[in-house]
Order: C-alpha cells, then structure tokens, then sequence
C-alpha cells in the first residue's frame, strides 16, 4: 500500500490525492504552506506551527475552514494512517479552485492538504563537516511588495536563490535584503557565535520568523548565553567565531565556509555543536 495523502477531509491514497488545475495554488502560487517534524510520535513545536500557518492564512485573507486543533488531529491522523512516528509533514492550504483571472474572490473552498513521509535527513557529513555556502546576487523580497513572514506557496524568490547556490556548487545560498544586510538562507535562518554572542538577523531585516530559530534563541538564554538580534553585515559572517543555520528539517547544520572564507578554524564550532546537542535533546523528550 502507498503513502496515504489527507486532502479535503480525507485520507486517500497519494495516486488520488491531486488538485483541480483551477486551484490558484497552482495557477498563481496563491497559499501558504508549513515543514514541520515529528519525533518519536510527537509533533515538534506543533502550536507553534499552527500559530504560524494561521498567521499567514490571515495576512492573505485565507480563512482556514477548520479549527486549530482540528488541525492538529488531521496531521496526527495523516501520520497514524502511515505508520510514522519520525516524519516530515507538508502542510499547504491553497486559496482552491476558481477561474482563471486572480480574483480570490472566485476561489470559494481553500484546498486543505497534508503529506507525511519519511524524513530525508541531511547527509551526516553536513553535520561533521559542516557547509561551504555563498552569497547570492538574488536578494530577500521586500517586505514592502510580499512580508517573508507570510509562508507563502510564492517561493520563487527562495528558488532563484537556490538555483545561483547550486550554480556555485552549494547547498545553500545566502540572501541579503534589499538594505544590502544579511536576511537569511532560502530555507534557513543564519546565525553566527563571535566573542561568546550569539548573533541572528531581526525579524525587520525581513525573513522569515522560524520556529527552529526561536528554540535556539531559547536554549541559548536558557544557558546565560548573550544573544542579540541585530543587523549583520557579510562581513561580521566572515570574520565570526562560528556560524549555523537553523530550519526544521535542517535542525542545527553548521556552516564552515562562506564565500570562500574559512569560518573560525573551517571545523564546525564548539557552541553551535553543544547547541545542536541541547535541541537534539528537546525533540528526543518530545
Ligand atoms: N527561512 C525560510 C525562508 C524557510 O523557508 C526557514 C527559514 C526555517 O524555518 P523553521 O520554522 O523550519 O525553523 C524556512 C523553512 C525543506 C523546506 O523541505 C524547508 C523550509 C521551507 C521549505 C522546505 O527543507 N524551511
């Protein structure tokens, strides 16, 4: 038996599971979207998740036709009839079927999906090694023309992002807004570690507010460890102690190289490898 797919109330198999060509998901990448990780049988941070997914469904005027906690039961659900305890779950809600103009108002009924599967987990080698990434020419949407807050089904700008990465031979690619300050990866948040400070880009530099990005920030206040959210320049990235991104499939990756500058020694560093521990900690006890 195949992968079974929740789509619009149901559990059908992932060869049924399909949207009308007239969903505006598809037609104008109207909707949103969440990665989220489950662990032993618990979903990680899944309020949080939720919060954000319906955060994003009212800044673009989406209303969900559930309720929260419905929500949540759907992806438990999703995961019991997969047999998953460890999974990646894909939730995207699209504004659904309407015509072909962009008028949302034509879109009645959102198109409500949830995938489970098994997690790809990033080769060991990241982890030990640790990433070489580069900057990228693309930069970070304006928060002015689309809010990088909104996890929206518009992920083109990411993609471009990714492709120049790949093009260079990376796995991630680092964005700059528009002010010309470090943003973020196309599906990370950065950090750095300098001096014993634990660096990360505001909210206003415009990224994305990740959920994996608030634990760390916690789990280091926790340890008494200084933490600033402040605008970065490429060049404090370059010259840091240490630096790691965050994402929930990533969970803590450290980054040993950035634009061919070696980080800290070129070995992932002593507190990112101490924070990865303390994560990997909180998702073991669920
Ligand atoms: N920034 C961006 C732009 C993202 O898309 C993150 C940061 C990290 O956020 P969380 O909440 O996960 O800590 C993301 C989310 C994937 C995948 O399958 C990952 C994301 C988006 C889309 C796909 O690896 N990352």
């Amino acid at each position: 038996m195949g992968l079974k797919v929740y789509i619009d109330g149901k559990l059908v198999e992932q060869e049924q599971a399909a949207v009308s060509v007239f969903d505006h998901g598809l037609l104008y990448g109207d909707g949103i979207f969440e990665g989220i990780r489950a662990y032993n049988g618990t979903i990680f941070k899944a309020d949080e998740h939720i919060k954000r997914l319906y955060n994003s469904a009212k800044a673009i005027m989406l209303r969900i036709p559930m309720e929260p906690e419905e929500f949540k039961k759907a992806m438990y659900d999703t995961m019991a009839a997969n047999n998953l305890s460890d999974a990646y779950i894909r939730v995207v809600v699209t504004r659904g079927p309407g015509d072909l103009g962009l008028d949302p108002r034509k879109c009645p009924t959102p198109s409500i999906i949830i995938i489970t599967a098994d997690i790809q987990l990033y080769p060991e080698e990241f982890y030990r090694k640790g990433l070489d990434i580069v900057t990228v020419s693309t930069r970070r949407v304006n928060s002015s023309a689309l809010s990088p807050r909104i996890k929206s089904c518009n992920y083109l700008n990411n993609i471009m992002a990714k492709l120049e990465g790949i093009r260079a031979g990376c796995v991630e690619a680092l964005m700059l807004n528009s002010r010309g300050e470090v943003a973020e990866c196309t599906g990370d948040n950065i950090f750095i570690v300098d001096g014993g400070v634990l660096s990360t880009p505001p909210l206003d530099a415009g990224i994305l507010g990740g959920i994996t990005r608030d634990v760390v920030i916690k789990i280091a206040r926790g340890e008494s460890m200084p933490v600033r959210e402040s605008p970065l320049t490429v060049y404090e990235l370059y010259v840091a102690d240490e630096c790691f991104l965050t994402g929930s499939a990533a969970e803590i990756v450290p980054v040993v190289c950035i634009d061919g500058r070696q980080i800290g020694d070129g070995t992932p560093g002593k507190t990112t490898l101490q924070l990865l521990a303390k994560f990997r900690q909180l998702t073991s006890e669920g």
